[in-house]
């Protein structure tokens, strides 16, 4: 078969700078590639904040496993370029591209079963954020790059047993001063809380739904008067609701 140049380009995206959240790891335990996750099988971004991707990505990889948790557990997510981690050796781009600077926020649902739930209807609530931090001029993309690629978060300590699915996910903010142009990544965890705490969530949100395409976390323009991705030192507040605290 002979390779047309729409098929050239096509495979030219995969070498953009996107990235997919892939591993999971549960008190410094790495459970290993794509071990309970739902997660798309390419890098590129969602843009679209009224589409179902939004919930955990395209449909791609569906892992047949639940990962046993418990409330006060410090979780990892592992982000990379590709599925795998870097595309090719001293890949700049691994695990996401500098310019990507934006929030990463982990969201919660209960469900019944969380390697067969339906994605439809689900009632999320916020476990954590890391937004921008107006003193280092940092974002959470820069401290998950510090880290290789992971983020960590603790699972509230009352977060009520059972299963849920956990959705991690950044928000690159390098073209958001155009609506419609921020790029969303997630995927989700499946995950069974063994012990934990009485919290339900007074309120919850929908993806899609969550997000307007005009929310100011969204369509915001992060350079400052020198050109440099840090808000002029002015806070940034991530879409959403806030984080529950218990
Ligand atoms: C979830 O955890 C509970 C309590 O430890 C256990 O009884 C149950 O079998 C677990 N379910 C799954 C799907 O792992
Ligand atoms: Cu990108």
């Amino acid at each position: 078969m002979k390779l047309s140049i729409a098929s050239l380009l096509t495979y030219g995206l995969a070498a953009e700078a996107h990235c997919i959240f892939q591993k999971v790891s549960v008190n410094g335990k790495d459970n290993g590639q794509l071990t309970a996750l739902r997660a798309p099988n390419n890098n590129n971004p969602v843009q679209d904040v009224n589409s179902n991707n939004m919930i955990c990505g395209a449909p791609g990889y569906t892992s047949q496993t639940v990962l046993s948790v418990a409330g006060g557990d410090k979780i990892g997510a592992f982000w990379g370029h590709v599925i795998g981690g870097a595309q090719f050796a001293n890949d700049a781009d691994n695990p996401i591209a500098k310019s990507h600077k934006g929030p990463i926020m982990a969201y919660l649902a209960k469900v019944d079963n969380a390697a067969t739930a339906s994605l439809n209807g689900l009632k999320w609530f916020k476990i954590w954020q890391d937004g921008f931090d107006t003193s280092s001029r940092k974002w959470g993309v820069d401290h998950m790059i510090a880290n290789s690629g992971w983020s960590y978060f603790n699972l509230p300590n009352c977060i009520a047993p059972g299963q849920y699915l956990l959705r991690v996910e950044i928000l690159a903010l390098h073209s958001a001063k155009t609506v419609g142009a921020a790029q969303f990544y997630q995927s989700c965890a499946q995950i069974n809380v063994s012990a934990g705490g009485s919290f339900t969530p007074s309120s919850t949100v929908s993806f899609p739904g969550a997000y307007n395409a005009n929310d100011p976390g969204i369509h915001t323009n992060i350079y400052g008067a020198k050109g440099q991705p840090d808000m002029d030192g002015k806070p940034y507040t991530p879409p959403g609701p806030a984080p529950i605290s218990c």
